[in-house]
């Protein structure tokens, strides 16, 4: 059979199930990447597996998200996590050392293998021909235990690009046209292959912004082919040894094929509040800007900083605008750093961000009150930069440079600036000294795990009841993100500590939640959301399932979820049922009691269940769209219960802590 980049991959590494989209098949993972706002509960539930080491080919545990460091919280998560590294196996990317998407490309990402990532952009190692998946902590935990990874096969959409970019349109660009093409929302089960002609101009940086921002798509990965292009960035990295040519046969079958002529590609932007809320900048030309960032995951490379710094040498920022750069990596740091782009954004007026997330999780740098805010990063969600009032425009490096110098929104082919033209380095710097290789397996008895207060224990969760009877505690729209669920910001540093993040379950939308449910768990009454269209957007935090769940949270109707939190309610025993129909949706109140009995009967083999709504006084019928591993998942009561029970992983003792 002909095989694309995706399947080939997919193929090498499953071990259950058969490549027929929509089934569920199980992979193995090669490699696991966490970050500290995901990986404290990752490891915490690694250790209550009772392990020696990981079983993994290779495990990073990166320290990017929180790094803010007001009061201990943060600096407990880092020691905690680096003690917890040297005692698995795993290595330790310290602080200040990088974004974890981007190290991980720059220094470990390796074409053909598979990579799990408690992240919800971990797709940016497509940018390769890995097979990058973003997933629940939970999940994570498994695969570092020897576990497969087990996902609904995907179709394969194909992407062809042709010819090359014109002067100022960017890989940001296409991503963002993209966007606009297939939206956030529908694409689950679905992967993003890209081919075509146009491939010979895009570097490797450029093709992971394109497979980085595919997350915003809800697909399951990106992927380019691993081709001379990657072998030249891999050379340039010190680490030719590692490629190996994957390029799709000819021949191979697509569910779908999409062409996009990048010479036709202009400048985009994605207006507030969501990512494919695109038009060219263009459109919004003169606009008056408050604040520029540039960095994140998404465009933080070598490459984009360069041609910022060429924009902005022997300019000054506009003074209405507060220009903020933060490098992806300590190696982009140290290059731009010694080779004088450092010094022309410093002079520029620039103010210059650790190489971490910042300003892209809403850690720091909010935007004034109703501020306008053009960033180059990959959300923009409706207060994640930290000001609800704000609007966040997304945009590529290039035109958020050529704002910052002139104050307002600028298509920059308007802007009367040459293009610059950055070259690819041949030879970048190589410096790993900031991530910590663990001791040996012979050593490692004698690492004792630091646990500071802010460190607190994972769920312990019972087996799923037969009887659910449920207060609807809110009622919210379509495309309800993460961030709306549990909101990271200011409240990120709390994610070791789940009693304590769970006062701030929907604060965004409704801050009286969290005590409203907390009420009725007191009086040992479930509590139920209701939510419309592509439920659970955006991120990968697993916390969005754990503190309602710690709430009494049992159930999520919704009109449809997105794939990682649906795995992540599953995960954690809330059990998602899919409304039939908009009219059931809108007939639900807050405050509705719902019942629904035989539930351990339908979760066992049903497709739907019939609801009851006492306070209506009607039912309705709900989708248990289910594959039997979740079933069973459900019924025990969460991944971890049901993991004692198989031969997925060799759990020796599953403690409850
Ligand atoms: C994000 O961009 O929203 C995050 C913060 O990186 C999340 C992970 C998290 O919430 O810790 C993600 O994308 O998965
Ligand atoms: Fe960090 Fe932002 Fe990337 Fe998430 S999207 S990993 S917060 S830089």
């Amino acid at each position: 059979m002909n095989l694309g980049v995706a399947q080939k991959i997919m193929e090498a590494h499953l071990v259950k199930g058969r490549l027929v989209a929509g089934q569920e098949i199980g992979l193995k993972i090669d490699q696991t990447l966490t970050q500290d706002a995901t990986g404290t509960m990752v490891y915490l539930q690694f250790e209550s597996m009772g392990l020696a080491s990981v079983a993994t080919e290779l495990s990073v545990s990166y320290v990017d998200h929180n790094t803010i460091q007001d009061g201990y919280e943060n600096a407990d998560d880092h020691q905690y996590l680096q003690s917890v590294a040297a005692k698995y196996g795993i290595l330790f990317s310290r602080a200040g050392n990088g974004i974890c998407h981007q190290v991980h490309l720059e220094r470990f990402s390796v074409p053909g293998k598979s990579l799990l990532g408690s992240d919800s952009h971990t797709p940016t190692g497509g940018g390769v021909g890995m097979l990058a998946i973003g997933a629940g902590g939970i999940d994570v935990t498994l695969a570092l235990a020897g576990s497969p990874f087990f996902l609904e096969c995907p179709k394969i959409v194909r992407i062809n690009l042709h010819n090359r970019l014109p002067p100022f349109s960017s890989a940001k660009d296409v991503i963002l046209t993209v966007l606009g093409i297939l939206t956030t929302k529908g694409n689950t089960g679905t992967v993003v292959e890209y081919g075509g002609d146009g491939l010979a101009g895009l570097s490797v940086p450029e093709r992971a912004t394109i497979t980085n921002m595919g997350a915003e798509l809800g697909v399951t990965t990106s992927v380019f082919p691993s081709d001379r292009v990657t072998l030249a960035f891999l050379k340039a990295q010190g680490r030719a040894q590692v490629w190996r040519e994957i390029l799709p046969d000819a021949g191979a079958q697509y569910s779908r094929v999409i062409d996009i002529d990048l010479a036709m590609v202009v400048p985009m932007v994605a207006k507030p509040h969501s990512p494919d809320n695109v038009c060219p900048v263009k459109d919004i030309n003169g606009l008056a800007v408050d604040q520029v960032t540039i960095g994140s995951c998404t465009n933080s490379s070598y490459t984009d900083l360069m041609r910022v710094a060429h924009l902005l040498t022997g300019r000054r920022v506009h003074p209405r605008v507060s220009l903020v750069i933060a490098p992806g990596s300590r190696q982009v740091f140290r290059m731009l750093a010694e080779n004088g782009a450092l010094a022309a954004m410093v002079t520029a007026g620039a103010r210059i961000l650790e190489p971490v997330c910042g300003f892209c999780i809403g850690n720091c740098h909010a935007p004034c009150t109703e501020g306008v805010s053009l960033r180059t990063t990959n959300r923009n969600f409706k207060g994640r930069s930290g000001t609800p009032s704000a609007s966040v425009y997304l945009v590529s490096p290039e035109t958020a440079a050529v704002a910052a110098i002139r104050g307002v929104v600028t298509d920059p082919r308007d802007a009367g600036l040459a293009c610059p033209a950055i070259a690819m380095p041949t030879a970048f710097v190589i410096d790993d000294s900031m991530v910590l290789s663990p001791p040996p397996p012979t050593e490692r008895d004698a690492v004792t795990i630091v646990r500071g207060p802010n460190i607190g224990a994972p769920l312990q969760l019972e087996p799923l009841a037969d009887f659910l009877a449920g207060v609807v505690a809110i009622k919210v729209g379509d495309k309800i993100t993460t961030d709306d669920i549990m909101p990271a910001g200011r409240r990120l540093k709390y994610r070791s500590n789940i009693p304590k993040y769970a006062d701030f379950v929907f604060e965004p939308i409704d801050a009286t939640f969290s005590r409203r449910c907390l009420e009725y768990k007191q009086k040992g009454i479930d509590a139920i959301i209701v939510g419309g269209e592509s439920y659970g957007q955006g991120s990968s935090r697993e916390h969005a399932a754990i503190c309602p769940r710690f709430l009494g949270v049992k159930a999520v109707l919704a009109r449809s979820f997105e794939r990682i939190h649906f795995a992540n309610l599953i995960n954690y025993g809330i059990v998602p049922l899919v409304l039939a129909s908009h009219a059931d949706y809108e007939v639900i109140q807050p405050g509705d009691v719902l019942e629904t009995s035989g539930l351990l009967d339908s979760v066992r083999q049903a497709e739907s269940i019939v609801v009851s709504n006492k306070t209506r006084g009607m039912t309705f019928q709900a989708q248990l769209t289910l594959s039997d591993r979740q079933r069973d998942i459900l019924l025990a009561g969460g991944v971890l219960r049901y993991a004692r029970g198989t031969d997925e992983i060799s759990v020796r003792s599953v403690q409850s802590v």
